[in-house]
């Protein structure tokens, strides 16, 4: 047996590399790189799985049914935000694309645009930006039943690689429900100036950002009676099992979050119970994984004022406003190049 952290994980870098297969379609390539993703972090010191594995179809469910819990202020305090505040954002637009990234369930949107009267809502096009086909499907769909003479132009792509913006008319593009907060803040940083390069004079963004609060607050909104993120959580080795073919088994796993303050963010981990093997048919080897070993699978940056203004300006956009709730819970910053 290995004595210290470091020699075992040498040890379990050497016993096991990927297999890697000769993908042909750009489907079969598409998931070659997602199997590399998993294993890559996999391999880490910290092992670590990229958030966006949270998100197959059950996860997604237990998503929505977290954005409904007590605990759970984030969602409902940013559309309160934006029932208070829709009108002065949003209520004298016409001529516009409004466009959405990671527009997942259209709720939010549905209250922006019915925050606008209907004949100026004529004049705007709809752009919702989504990884997913069926998420965007679905939410066009249901969309379409409330506000049936929408302009919806969706269109499939990953938002971190977005080169260009159809450059028809002023764009407004929101970015809501603290999405970015997943990034940390460098990588946040790039993934908005990106953004912003592809905007012209006078384009807004609207981002939605957690606020910094007491830890009670911030750690029982990741640790709910009803044990929704536990599974929401653990949801993430079934999907990691779907693409690897993997033997994760959730219940070997404890599922923590906590409040990093050095980092102003919420973590979440998938801690191991007891000594255990990762197998996959993409394997050679397996991954040795010992009891206390986490698995880092999210974090939820927490903003405080000044770190907002510090991020536009790095990216030199200009506050317009920041509109918070009565308890300084969560904000929707407006921002204009
Ligand atoms: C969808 C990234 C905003 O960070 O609060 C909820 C995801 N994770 N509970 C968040 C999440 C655990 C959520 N975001």
């Amino acid at each position: 047996m290995p004595t210290s952290l470091s020699s075992h994980k040498t040890i379990r870098k050497q016993e096991w590399t990927s297999r890697l297969i000769k993908p042909s379609t750009r489907a079969e390539r598409k998931k070659e790189f997602l199997r590399h993703e998993l294993l890559e972090g996999l391999m880490m010191e910290q092992m670590k799985m990229s958030s966006k594995f949270f998100y197959d179809t059950n996860g997604s469910k237990l998503f929505e049914w977290i954005t409904k819990l007590p605990e759970y202020y984030p969602t409902r305090t940013e559309k309160s935000i934006l029932k208070q505040y829709g009108q002065q954002l949003f209520g004298h637009l016409s001529h516009i694309d409004l466009v959405e990234l990671g527009s997942g369930d259209c709720s939010k949107i549905s209250l922006i645009l019915s925050a606008i009267p209907s004949k100026q809502r004529e004049t705007i096009i709809y752009r919702p930006i989504d990884f997913s086909q069926s998420a965007l499907d679905q939410s066009q769909l249901q969309l379409l039943k409330v506000l049936p003479e929408l302009k919806v132009e969706p269109l499939v792509a990953d938002f971190t690689k977005l080169q260009a913006l159809p450059n028809g008319q002023p764009r407004v593009i929101c970015f809501l429900g603290s999405t970015i907060g997943n990034f940390d803040l460098h990588e946040s940083q790039l993934l908005l100036q990106q953004i912003a390069d592809i905007m012209n004079t006078g384009d807004q963004l609207i981002i939605g950002l957690d606020l910094v609060k007491d830890t009670e607050t911030l750690e029982s909104a990741y640790n709910d009676s009803q044990r929704i993120t536990e599974a929401f959580n653990k949801n993430i080795l079934r999907s990691c099992n779907n693409i690897l073919h993997s033997n994760f088994h959730p219940p070997a796993f404890e599922h923590l979050a906590f409040f990093n303050h050095e980092k102003s963010r919420i973590e979440m981990h998938l801690k191991a119970l007891s000594d255990l093997f990762v197998k996959s048919p993409y394997l050679n080897g397996q991954i040795m994984i010992q009891k206390g070993e986490t698995i880092h699978t999210e974090n939820s940056h927490k903003y405080t004022i000044p770190m907002i203004e510090e991020l536009a300006d790095s990216i030199r956009l200009n506050i317009k406003n920041i509109f918070t709730d009565q308890k300084q819970w969560f904000s929707l910053v407006q921002m204009v190049k």
